[in-house]
């Protein structure tokens, strides 16, 4: 299936004094003929390591990744399939010592260059929370296709809601934003979407890797953003009722139905009676002070539909991500997107605080120069 290809030899040289009585020596004499500790890799290209002992000399020898025996040869080769840091470990033995040692290896996703589009190419998944624009558009799968390859429209309903789409070539990160996701917010109604970018580090073209969150200006304040959240929404028992949920904090409330859409809210295509979105959570800045003048407004940063376009809109740096621990990884381009809506807010007449997507583009692109 895969060509094994010699991407790098590191070679070193076991000198075993097996000449000498076992009374002459305590211990083995070893060197390495190289220092390289690190190797750098990619996903699917074999690494070879040989070791070099010397002849006639009998000696036990084992390979590992991690804690996986790969080789008892001389000979270590190996494909890693998925991107990541890895450790191989070596070890020899004979009746008079024992030798060890470790490589770090560092295998690299592909990254896939040109591309036919600077917007997403492909819908891999669109699981909307309820709201009032779900079951028609810009609420429906038709309106999550239309952001493909070009812009269009779609709303991802209350909290928690999310779409997922490709880019036909590895989007880099250079310096500065790199992804602009567009949206509808208003000076003072902004409905924040949580940006979260993937590589794919096992290079089958799904989806199915690591989820990284692109943290925004709310990332980490006490009160006003948590992660791991999850709500629980409920099928109604009819269309014109509010949808109930619940949340993992023993909260409960209703996304409420309003009289300028009369469809049900629930997605209609989800057959369970409930279902359980997951993700950070940021609080809601909406103002029902002025219930006939209802405000959301904006955070800093680092959000889609919350910044007005003159304010930097919805443009994000990869720089940013981080992993389920909130710590920072250097991410070198990523293959993924996924917006989901970040806040459960309740604008009054206006509906639930859902956010809308409008494109999702690569900045960096330039036909023809990639
Ligand atoms: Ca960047
Ligand atoms: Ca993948
Ligand atoms: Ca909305
Ligand atoms: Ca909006």
């Amino acid at each position: 299936m895969k060509q094994l290809k010699l991407l790098s030899i590191i070679s070193f040289f076991l000198l075993l004094l097996s000449s000498c009585s076992k009374d002459d020596v305590s211990a083995p004499i070893m060197e390495l003929s190289v220092t390289e500790k690190t190797i750098q890799t990619k996903i699917k290209e074999a690494i070879t390591i040989t070791s070099r002992i010397a002849a006639g000399t009998a000696v036990k020898e084992e390979w590992y990744v991690g804690k996986e025996l790969i080789s008892t040869s001389s000979t270590f080769n190996h494909v890693f399939e998925v991107a990541g840091n890895y450790k191989i470990y070596y070890q020899a033995s004979n009746n008079y010592g024992f030798y060890k040692d470790s490589f770090d290896v560092r295998v690299e996703a592909l990254v896939r260059e040109g591309g036919s589009s600077q917007y997403v190419t492909a819908l891999f998944e669109f699981l909307p929370a309820p709201g009032q624009f779900i079951n028609k558009a810009p609420g429906n799968l038709v309106s999550a296709e239309g952001l493909v390859g070009k812009t269009g429209m779609i709303s991802l309903g209350a909290w928690g809601g999310y779409v997922v789409y490709g880019f036909d070539h590895s989007v880099p990160n250079k310096e500065g934003n790199d992804i602009d996701v567009l949206g509808n917010p208003l000076a003072e109604w902004s409905e924040p979407g949580i940006i979260y970018v993937m590589v794919d580090d096992n290079g089958n073209g799904k989806p199915d890797d690591i989820w990284y969150e692109l943290a925004g200006s709310e990332f980490g304040k006490t009160g006003s953003y948590l992660r791991d959240y999850e709500v629980t929404y409920f099928r109604p028992e009819s269309a014109d009722k509010d949808i109930a949920w619940t949340d993992n904090n023993g909260n409960t409330g209703f996304i409420k139905k309003n009289t300028f859409h009369k469809q049900a809210y629930y997605p209609e295509w989800i057959t369970a009676n409930s279902y359980t979105l997951k993700g950070s959570w940021l609080k809601t800045k909406v103002d029902p002070s002025r219930p006939g003048y209802v405000v959301s407004l904006p955070y800093d940063w680092g959000y889609s539909d919350n910044q007005a376009e003159a304010n930097g809109g919805g443009k994000v740096d990869i720089s940013n991500a981080i992993d389920t621990n909130g710590n920072k990884v250097n991410l070198k381009a990523i293959d993924f997107i996924k917006i989901q809506t970040g806040a459960l807010g309740d604008g009054g007449w206006l509906g639930e605080v859902s956010t809308e997507v409008i494109g999702i583009k690569d900045m960096h692109f330039s036909a023809g120069n990639k």
